[in-house]
Order: structure tokens, then sequence, then C-alpha cells
């Protein structure tokens, strides 16, 4: 069985480094993780794989121990027991041996740690808000552009659109630009993620937490909330629209016009919330 997961780990490092999967979506059969649009993400997916070579590696020697243990020293082939209850050597390199493995793999932990938390200078930021159970987003350095973004219900899906995934407002963002997520939650705790930019952060209520993501590949990137929510957690999904300057300047303009007068479901909410007192 150990030999299996190990065989198996190592297995779908090997297709991860081939980049089968796909961008910024799960895909059929899918083992390892989505492909990567940031180089955080490419980081985790390197330590990651060397995680699995490590871990494969001590399996595999354990699993050979325990096996020349199993049948080299059974009481039948082996009917005269050894005394001995110390081994000095032995100690000391299953003492040192594990240590220096904690070592390689501490490096590139706490070099990965440093640069998801260590936000860089950003170009610009955008405030998340989770609520039951939508997302709404606003860009303050863009004029404030306030909206938010509500899964299409099944039966409404246009074409090329994706079930459970696909959103109303998909937030733009530019290309090789870094962006600061500033998050929170309106009612409950809920996460925002998109796994191929390697960002997961809770949206507390009362609380602003901050992640960033620098997407290196234009494309569209979905995430799912990451933190049960309630009854529709399954369907406040998250898009982003990674696009060129030239089509992130575009959309900011349209999107001061679009959004400008279409008040949020969290306003229509709060409205007929006074208006109910
Ligand atoms: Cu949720």
């Amino acid at each position: 069985m150990a030999v299996f997961f190990a065989i198996s780990g190592l297995f779908s490092t090997s297709l991860a480094l081939a980049g089968e999967n796909d961008y910024g979506i799960a895909s059929e059969w899918q083992m390892d993780t989505q492909a990567p649009a940031t180089d955080l993400m490419a980081n985790m997916i390197s330590f990651h794989n060397l995680l699995l070579w490590i871990i494969g590696l001590v399996v595999l020697f354990v699993t050979i121990l325990l096996l020349i243990i199993i049948f080299k020293y059974n009481a039948k082939a082996n009917p005269v027991p050894a005394k001995f209850t110390h081994n000095t050597f032995i100690e000391i390199v299953w003492t040192v041996l594990p240590i220096m493995i904690l070592v390689v793999i501490a490096i590139p932990s706490f070099d990965l740690l440093y640069k998801q938390r260590v936000i860089p200078e950003p170009d610009f930021t955008i405030k998340v808000t989770g609520n039951q159970w939508y997302w709404s987003y606003e860009y303050p350095d863009h004029d404030d552009i306030a909206f938010d973004s509500v899964l299409i219900p099944e039966d409404e899906l246009q074409e090329g659109q994706l079930r459970l995934l696909s959103v109303d407002n998909e937030v733009i963002v530019p290309v090789n630009k870094t962006v600061r997520l500033i998050v929170t939650g309106a009612d409950v705790i809920h996460a925002w993620t998109i796994p191929s930019f390697g960002v997961k952060i809770d949206t507390i209520p009362g609380r602003l937490n901050e992640a960033w993501f620098k997407a290196n590949r234009e494309g569209i990137y979905y995430g799912q909330c990451s933190e049960l929510c309630g009854k529709d957690h399954a369907f406040m999904p998250i898009a982003v629209r990674v696009v060129s300057d030239e089509e992130f300047a575009k959309w900011v303009e349209e999107a001061k016009v679009k959004f400008a007068s279409a008040p949020s479901i969290q306003q229509i909410k709060v409205a007929s919330f006074s208006a109910a007192e």
C-alpha cells in the first residue's frame, strides 16, 4: 500500500511537470494542481513536487526496511535473538538525517511563506467582500468602481458559460500587474480563492485580510468560496479575467458608466431593511 502511494505520488508529480492540467479550472481526471498563472503558484507547485519526492523516497525506504525485518529477522528465520539494546552510530544517523531532510524542506518553505505574506508594492487595490451568497468588489484606485458578482443560474447559462462557475460580473485585471486584495466578510466567514493564482484567504466580518497576485498570463480563472458559509456556499463562485492593459483601461471606462447607476444588491438589501423598520 505504501509503495502504491509512493508510486502514485511520483506519477502525479510527473503529470504536474508535464503541464497537463488546465488553467483556472479543474480538468477531467485531474491529478495534482491546476496550471499556474502566477510565479507564486509555479513556486508552490515546485515546492509541492519537492515534498512529493521526499515523501515518496521516505515511504519507499521505510517499506524496504520493514520488509527486510519482517522476512530476515522473524522468529523462524532467526531462532537465536540478539541481546544488544544500543547502537550509537545508528542513533546518530537517525537523528541527523531527519534534521537534514527538515532543513532541506524548511528553506524553500520559508522562502515561499515570505513571498506570500510580504506584499510587494501594488499597482492597484481591489476590495473583496464576501456576502451570503455572492461576492462584492470595489476598485478604490479606479473611481471606486463597485459591483456584485453573482452566479449565473443553470437555466440561464449562455453558450460557453460554465455551470456553477460563470458569474454575471467578472473581476477584470490587467496582466503582469501586482494586485493587492483587501478582503472582508459582510455576514459570516467566506474564503476567496483562485487556485491557479495560488491565493486563498478568509474573508472575516469586522476584519481586513490582505493578499496579492500578479497574473502572468491572460485568460479566465475560476475559484469557489472555500469556507462553509451557509446553504448557498456552493453557489458563489469567483471569476477573474486577466486582460491586456488596453482592454483593462477600456473596461474601466465602461464599468464606471455601467456600475454608476446600478445599485448593488447590498444597497437594495439595506434599503429594504431600513424601510421595514
Ligand atoms: Cu462559502
